[in-house]
């Protein structure tokens, strides 16, 4: 096993990967910004070394220095989180050069989801269910609109360096083509500099479901069942749990299989995700393959009692897994705690928490890194908690999650508490009820 694993994140996964380590007996190094010296990732890790200024360029995005700062301390290995550089082919491949071990997969798997023409033409050839589209690059306008009638409108116009909603645009009629083409190929170029795109039919109120999978160095792959994601804003995940109150044995199965074909299909070695989009007939589509452990992976530790961290670190030294699925037992919903003002079009809200009671009690998990004192920075994402909770129902998930909500007090910030303890009120979240259009007409009162 590695002799000492650096942690290229910060925050609540950094502290994350830091306590799994420890229950292996593998010392961490922490490294951080100077905005976040006296973040607690600083303080639990066993050395730390400061690679920058604030900014993420600076320093969480900073290869040299990090590579720097894990040779200085003789690290072996380097767990990347999420965000920052962790679907990074470049970075792996700096590691690999280095003699590091990037806990995660190799460049040439990277590469090959992060461009979506590419990963989709994978997915065909193994036999994944894909949204019907234009297969590859739109030439032209011209080309767009006979492709569109062909299909049938509406149709959905995406970027295929994209990700995350950016490049991307439905389109009801022939006369909103051209300008959406347009809008889409600018936004692309700016954001990604590629500005490829592509084309499908639109699948109407879809619901996000993802699979979990894991993949060894010696061809062994399985499923860890499935996570429903379909409580977003603007793309940005809010809610998550598992199971999916909208998954049955038989999609469950069929998803898993598939998410297992796509994972072979490039020899996948790592923990993963499959998302997919699922329409009211419970028809299901390839969506993207996120190539690094996930935000929301908790929910799936809950329900298969199983540390998924510890599962990456093993699969990275080498260790075969058992490659048999998982099934959920129990209820698992995840809510992410951002420091924003849901009263204020969930506008950031950085600064000093003066004071902090977090709840506990039974069926009660706090991923975070704040405490009381602790000021957060303007910086990096606003997500300060997750609270996971578990339960043998969904109703018991529900209620447990309402009454720890009720019981956490963050003060000196805005938070999105409120509005989280309306979700568990809402009579369509509790029934199950919701698509990915769900947010857009649900009111904070
Ligand atoms: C779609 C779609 C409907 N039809 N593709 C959003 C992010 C990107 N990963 C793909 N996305 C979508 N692709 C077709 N053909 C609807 C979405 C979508 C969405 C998907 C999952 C969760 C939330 C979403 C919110 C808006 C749009």
């Amino acid at each position: 096993m590695f002799k000492k694993i650096l942690i290229a994140n910060r925050g609540e996964i950094a502290l994350r990967v830091i306590r799994t380590c420890r229950e292996m007996s593998i010392p961490t190094v922490a490294v951080y910004s100077t905005a976040d010296k006296d973040s607690l990732h600083v303080k639990f890790a066993d050395e730390a070394v400061c690679i920058g200024k604030p900014s993420g360029a600076d320093s969480y995005l900073n290869i040299p220095n990090i590579i720097a700062a894990a040779e200085i301390t003789n690290a072996d290995a380097i767990h990347p989180g999420y965000g920052f550089l962790a679907e990074n082919a470049k970075f792996a491949e700096i590691c690999a050069q280095h003699d590091i071990k990037f806990i995660g997969p190799t460049p040439d798997m990277i590469n090959s989801m992060g461009d979506k023409i590419t990963a989709k033409e994978t997915m065909i050839k193994a036999k994944v269910p894909v949204v019907p589209g234009s297969g590859g690059l739109l030439k032209n306008t011209k080309e767009a609109k006979k492709l569109a009638k062909k299909m049938g409108y509406p149709v959905m116009i995406k970027a295929t360096a994209g990700g995350g909603g950016k490049g991307m645009r439905v389109v009801f009629k022939e006369s909103e083509l051209e300008e959406n083409y347009n809008s889409a190929k600018q936004e692309a170029g700016a954001s990604f500099k590629n500005d490829g795109l592509y084309m499908e039919k639109f699948v109407e109120e879809p619901r996000h479901i993802e699979i979990q999978i894991a993949g060894d160095q010696h061809g062994n792959i399985c499923h860890l069942s499935e996570r429903d994601c379909s409580i977003q804003r603007r793309h940005q995940k809010l809610v998550e749990e598992s199971p999916s109150p909208f998954a049955t044995p038989e999609l469950r199965d069929e998803m898993g299989e598939a998410a297992i074909r796509a994972a072979k299909a490039i020899n996948y070695e790592g923990v993963g995700t499959v998302e997919f989009l699922v329409d009211k007939h419970r028809n299901f589509y390839f969506m993207e393959m996120n190539t690094r452990i996930q935000v929301e992976h908790c929910v799936t530790e809950e329900v298969i009692s199983r540390d998924l961290i510890k599962e990456q670190i093993k699969i990275a030294g080498g260790v075969p897994i058992s490659g048999k699925n998982y099934m959920p037992e129990g209820y698992a919903i995840e809510c992410r705690i951002n420091a924003e003002d849901p009263y204020n079009d969930f506008r950031p809200s950085p600064g000093k928490i003066t004071n902090l009671h977090t709840p506990g009690g039974q069926g009660v998990r706090i991923d975070s890194h704040i405490y009381s004192g602790y000021t957060i920075p303007p910086y990096y994402d606003s997500m300060i908690s997750k609270i996971i909770c578990f339960g043998e129902t969904r109703e018991d998930a529900i209620r447990t999650m309402h009454r720890a909500l009720s019981e956490y007090v963050i003060e000196g910030i805005k938070t999105t508490i409120p509005f989280h303890l309306q979700l568990m009120e809402n009579e369509d979240f509790i029934n199950g009820n919701f698509t990915t259009k769900f947010i857009e007409t649900f009111e904070l009162k």
